[in-house]
Order: C-alpha cells, then structure tokens, then sequence
C-alpha cells in the first residue's frame, strides 16, 4: 500500500470499477519476479524453455488476433482535435471515457489487479519520470519487471515527488473489436484494454515514454524520441554518444549494440538504450539522453550470430520470448537464428513451411539490459550521456544514400521530418508500403507533427554545441532485390565517418540534399562491396530528388497552419537548390 493519497484513491476507485478478486502491490524484487513467472505457468501464460540451454527462460504464446501495435486503434484524446493533429485518431476526452469506462465495468472479476509503480530512467536521475501501471496481466507484470525500474523505489520516489502518470490496462477478453489504447496527454493518464501485447500493454514504453511524455517534453522544452543511443569509443578512450530514430523494425537494437569489424581494433560500442531516448540541453549547452528503460523488448527474427551477437550473447538465460518457435529440444527459434528445423510453430502447432513461419514476424524478447555484453555502465548515470550525433534513417529500396550530414539543425531537422520508410510487423497493418514516418515518431508522436517540428526547431540556435544531424539508410536494394550494404556490424564504417565529421577530421561533398563522404573516407578495408554498389549507395539521383522533395513538400503543408514556417523556408530551399544542380 501507499502513504499517497491520490494513488491510494484512485486504485480504490479503479477497483470499484473493475471489481477484481484481490489486489496486489509490486515491491520489484526478484523472489516476486520468480513468484509470478510460476503463477503465470500455472495459468498457461507461460511455459518454461529447455532449462540446461536457457535457464529461467519463458515462452508466452499471445492471442493469436493480438501480435503488435494496432495504431488504427491507438487514440490521443486531447480536448481540441487540432492538438492531436492528422498524425492521431482522435476522440473526445469525453467520449473516450465513457466508452473506456463501459469497457472496464467488471472486467477483473476473477482475478488480481496488480499495481505496479515505475521509474522511467534512472531511478535518483532529474530527467526520469514515474507512473504506475494497473493490470489484469500476469505476463505485464514479469515484462515491466525487466523493462523498467518497478516496485518499492519507484513508489518511494512517487510518494517523495507527488505526481505520477496514471495507467490502467485490462486484456479485457481479447476481442479485437472491444481493444482500444487512448492517452489523455492533458490528464497524463492512458487508459488501454483488449491487448496484451508489447506496446499496447507495457504502458511505461510508448504510451508513457513516448507519446504522453513527448507531449509533456514539449511544454517543458525537452525531447522525448524513438531513438536507441550507443556510445563508440576510439582505441585512445575517447566516446562519442549518438542517438539514432529507426522506425520499428528498422534496425535500432542491432545498430545499439553492433560489434565494430576486425580492421577497428581497439574500438567498442556501449549500449545505452535501444528504443526510447529522452533528451535536454545540460548547461553545457549539450544535449545530454537517458534511456527511460531497464530492459530490451526485440525483433527476434533476424537476430543471429552473423548479424547481432551481442543480442545472442544475452538471450541464454533469464529471458523471456514472445511468439517464438520451439525446437524439438524446447529451445527458442526464430527465422534467420540457424538452419535447424522448429518443431513447434509460433501457435503451437507442429512447425509446416506452408503455414507461413514458424516465428510471428513480430515475435520479441524481453531481457534486462545488464545482460548485454555491451551495457554501458553511464546507463545508469543521472546526469545521462552527451549526445554528439543525431542519425535519422528508414527502410529505404531507393533513392536515400547510405548516409548524409544536414547542412544544420534546421536542415537535419527538416531530414527528420522528411523520414519515410516501409511498414513492418511491428504494427499490426499492411507491410512493406512507403509512408512518411517523421523522426520514427509517426505512431508515438503525442502531439500535432505541425507542433513537433516547431519544437525541434525552436533548439536552434540555443547552443553551439548541438549534435550534429545525420540520415542513413541500410536498406537499399539493387535489380534482384538484395540488400547492397552488408549492414549489421559494418555499419561501424558509416559511423565512423559520422565521428569523423563531428571532430572536422574529414571532408565531404556538398549536394542539395546534404553533405556526403568524399571518394575514399568511408573506411571500407576488409569488406567486399563491388565499387559500382558503393557509387549507386552514394549517388544523388537529382532529378527523383526533385520530385522527393516536392512530396515532402506536399506532406508538410498537410498539417496546415501548424506547420512552422522556419520548415517550410528550410524545404524551399532545398527546393531550389535542386532545381539550380
Ligand atoms: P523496434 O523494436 O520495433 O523499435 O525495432 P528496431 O528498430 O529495434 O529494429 P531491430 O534492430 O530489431 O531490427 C529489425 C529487423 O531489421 C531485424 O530483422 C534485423 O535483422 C533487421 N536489420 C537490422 N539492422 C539491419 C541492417 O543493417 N541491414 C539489414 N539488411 N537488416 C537489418
Ligand atoms: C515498436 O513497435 O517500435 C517496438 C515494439 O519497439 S512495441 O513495444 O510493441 O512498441
Ligand atoms: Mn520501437
């Protein structure tokens, strides 16, 4: 229980409304995690992995209907629909109560409420936020445990500052016709039931991390963004941070804990987060990040020796795994792990290549970050780490080069805006099609976009010492549809010329749509990328430029009114710098 006053009357009155069977307050610690992992086997949520290859490793089957994001069912409930912009569904606050409280009626008969009070980074930082999360879900309790700061501090710390968002989360029936995840940014409360899948449910992660605190980062002059931040350091001990915004499924998880290729001996990448990056301007005048999580929710397939050892390295032990396949020998697999056959498929039945695979493409794990072999112990700094590099980068087949610099924060922030990138698994739609996705925050941003970017915009200037803003893309194609940059650990080389050009060490060729690297600065020793691949990765394709940029142009004048006109000027002069080369 609890000395705050607030907190106690509000789980009274949740209780009153969803009558669960008992209720029950998370301290956090490890005999409780252990505790609810068996109560979760005992209900069928869980099934426990081989115990010799992966000890204390959980397998979860979800609902088959609920395996994502669903950003068509996602709603920011501000009182004027201008506020929440063409970039959300919108609902009145009003309506969405109302439809809320109808959903919630009764809806824990049975079973337990738990409350879980948390801690968005970490736990003694002045950038760290708290809020408590209400479940019906055995499973969100054991996956906040590993994701973020959860129990007695987190309490105590609320109970200390007062304020905390509010976040009630019921599976309801699993109907997804009766699922609906709303945010009342005005209220800091989010209110999501019908889902029990990542993002839906782990109300501390997007819900609370990105869309409500980025609408609060607004007002109070920080970003909250969909960025992983890493750290390189150079063989003289030198670190560079950098924060990089993929859209989901667009790489963030490798790029944060790449392993560098043989020829950079000496150097290391730090992991200091993976998905969620919160920023400020210290008095430095550096933008200094945390990470608000403790734990990584990631893509399995995919993840391999080849491409993410280090994701590998962590996932032996105390994990849990969402939709994966099983192997004969009850151990986790996904596509792309290895060429072993799964016995079991992601429903449970026995694995047939004709039902498609054996993995959902969306299936995850969840690990607590002290078990990346490349943690950072500054991710537990309170102060955060000081961000050199800003990189931008979507799922691109053509036309966006491997990388570029902005001419200036007002030009990287126009890259940002102009970010599109192909759908994936994460979310619960059509996949592979275009769409802008402005700063990998299309589903998350709280607010308008036409807002958004006038706040990234209204950093400049503030400081000269600024990160620099980049744009990569990993994801180019050539004519038989192959990927035409290794990717994965290589992708050490472009942020090696990134560093490069952060300490003025490099030159770069200068283009209409950025800065480029000179023939011959991108270290490409020991990797075999035929010559005229890393020409077509490097070119300006001036004439589809033009009609890129008219798009973007377009995309930007949809958000009306609200769109600042220092990026519409920034655009224009692209524009025309273009139509000039
Ligand atoms: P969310 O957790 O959804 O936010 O995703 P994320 O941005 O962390 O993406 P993640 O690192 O999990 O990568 C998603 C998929 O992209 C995986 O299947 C990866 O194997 C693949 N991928 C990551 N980096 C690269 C790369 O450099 N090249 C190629 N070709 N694929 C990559
Ligand atoms: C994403 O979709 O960007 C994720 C997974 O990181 S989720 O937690 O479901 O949002
Ligand atoms: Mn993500």
């Amino acid at each position: 229980m609890t000395t705050h006053r607030a907190l106690k009357d509000w789980i009274g009155k949740v209780a009153e409304l969803t009558q669960p069977d008992d209720i029950y307050w998370c301290n956090g610690s490890v005999e409780e995690y252990d505790a609810m992992a068996e109560k979760l086997e005992a209900e069928g949520g869980f099934s426990r992995l081989n115990p010799e290859t992966h000890p204390n490793c959980w397998l979860h089957r979800s609902d088959p209907t609920d395996v994502a994001r669903v950003e068509h069912l996602t709603f920011v409930c501000t009182s004027k629909q201008e506020d929440a912009g063409p970039n959300n569904n919108w609902m009145t606050p009003g309506k969405a109560r109302a439809k809320m409280e109808s959903l919630y009626k009764g809806c824990m008969k049975g079973r337990t409420l738990y409350v879980i009070p948390y801690c968005m980074g970490p736990i003694d930082s002045p950038l760290s936020r708290c809020g408590v999360e209400v479940t019906d879900s055995t499973y969100v309790v054991c996956n906040m445990k590993l994701m973020t700061r959860m129990g007695k501090q987190a309490l105590q710390r609320i109970e200390r500052e007062g304020s905390f968002i509010k976040g009630l989360h019921s599976v309801g029936d699993l109907n997804p016709d009766r699922r609906f995840i709303m945010h009342f940014p005005e209220d800091l409360e989010i209110q999501s039931f019908g889902s029990g899948y990542g993002g839906n449910a782990l109300l501390g992660k997007k819900c609370h991390a990105l869309r409500i605190a980025s609408y609060q980062a607004r007002s109070e002059g920080w970003l909250a963004e969909h960025m992983l931040i890493l750290g390189v350091e150079s063989p003289e001990g030198k670190i560079h941070y950098i924060a990089g915004a993929f859209p989901s499924a667009c790489g963030k998880t490798n790029l944060a804990m790449l392993i560098p290729p043989q020829i950079y001996k000496g150097w290391k990448i730090w992991t200091i987060g993976d998905d969620i990056c919160w920023m400020r301007v210290g008095e430095d005048g550096r933008m200094w990040a945390i990470n608000p999580e403790s734990g990584f929710f990631g893509v399995a397939p995919g993840t391999a020796a080849n491409t993410n050892p280090n994701a590998l390295a962590m996932l032996d032990h105390d994990a849990i795994f969402t939709n994966v396949a099983v192997t004969e020998d009850n151990q986790p697999w996904w596509e792309g792990l290895d060429d072993r056959v799964p016995a079991t498929d992601w429903k449970g039945n026995p694995y047939n290549p004709e039902n498609g695979p054996a993995a959902h493409p969306n299936s995850r794990f969840t690990v607590h970050m002290s078990q990346c072999p490349s943690y950072s112990d500054k991710a537990e700094a309170p102060a955060g780490v000081p961000i050199s590099a800003i990189v931008f980068g979507g799922r691109r087949e053509r036309l966006v080069p491997l990388v570029m610099e902005s001419h200036s924060w007002r030009h990287g922030v126009l890259m940002g805006a102009s970010m599109a990138s192909e759908t994936t698994a994460a979310n619960i739609d059509e996949v592979g099609v275009v769409r802008r996705d402005p700063m990998a925050m299309k589903p998350f941003c709280g607010y308008n976009f036409g807002d958004y970017w006038k706040h990234w915009m209204s950093f400049d200037g503030v400081s000269d010492k600024l990160p620099e803003i980049f744009h990569v893309n990993w994801f180019r194609k050539d004519a038989n549809g192959k990927f035409m940059w290794p990717g994965f650990g290589e992708n050490m080389r472009v942020l090696d010329w990134i560093i490069k050009r952060c300490e003025g060490k490099v030159g770069s060729l200068d283009t209409p749509i950025g800065n480029l690297p000179l023939p011959g600065d991108l270290n490409l020793e020991g990797i075999t990328v035929p010559a005229a691949t890393m020409e077509a990765l490097l070119e300006v394709d001036t004439a589809a430029w033009r009609e890129e940029i008219s798009e973007i142009g377009k995309y930007l004048d949809s958000f009306g009114a609200r769109t600042p006109e220092s990026i519409k000027a920034e655009q224009k002069r692209v524009s025309e710098a273009l139509t000039r080369a």
